[in-house]
């Protein structure tokens, strides 16, 4: 059953959301405020499953393979976690851009830590984890 509910927002903070949301792709405020309220869920059901062991969750890093020593450090901080990656995907965007997808699987705590820092390893232009839900309760 759909509810209907109404929010009170300051004029600009609604521009701003209006304009965010028009960049993304969203037809109307409705949809964008759910895939907010989901995400949020999600991060919820996270942190409330800390200690579970079946969590799932992609990890996408793009970094210049030729940086310094950037290749052997996520390499070894991969090596050092190994039991919590399912498989990677190593892409050559082109001549010195890498993008890399790791599977993940393991406890909430554990993945997101090792997805900390994989996304903030100094010299990763992009990071980005995505936590996997079964939507139970979404
Ligand atoms: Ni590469």
């Amino acid at each position: 059953m759909i509810e209907r509910i109404g929010i009170s927002l300051d004029r600009n903070l609604l521009a701003q959301f209006d304009e965010l949301i028009a960049e993304r792709g969203y037809v109307n405020r409705s949809e964008a405020v759910r895939d907010m309220i989901r995400e949020e869920l999600i991060k919820k059901e996270w942190e409330d499953a800390a200690d579970h062991s079946d969590r799932i969750a992609v990890a996408t890093i793009v970094y210049d393979h030729d940086s310094h020593d950037l290749a052997h450090r996520l390499s070894h901080l991969q090596h050092d976690h190994h039991s919590l990656i399912i498989s990677t995907t190593h892409v050559h965007m082109d001549e010195t851009n890498c993008l890399e997808v790791l599977l993940l699987k393991g406890a909430a705590k554990d993945i997101i830590a090792l997805g900390n820092s994989l996304t903030s390893t100094n010299g990763v232009k992009m990071g980005k984890l995505t936590l996997a839900t079964r939507g139970d309760r979404l």
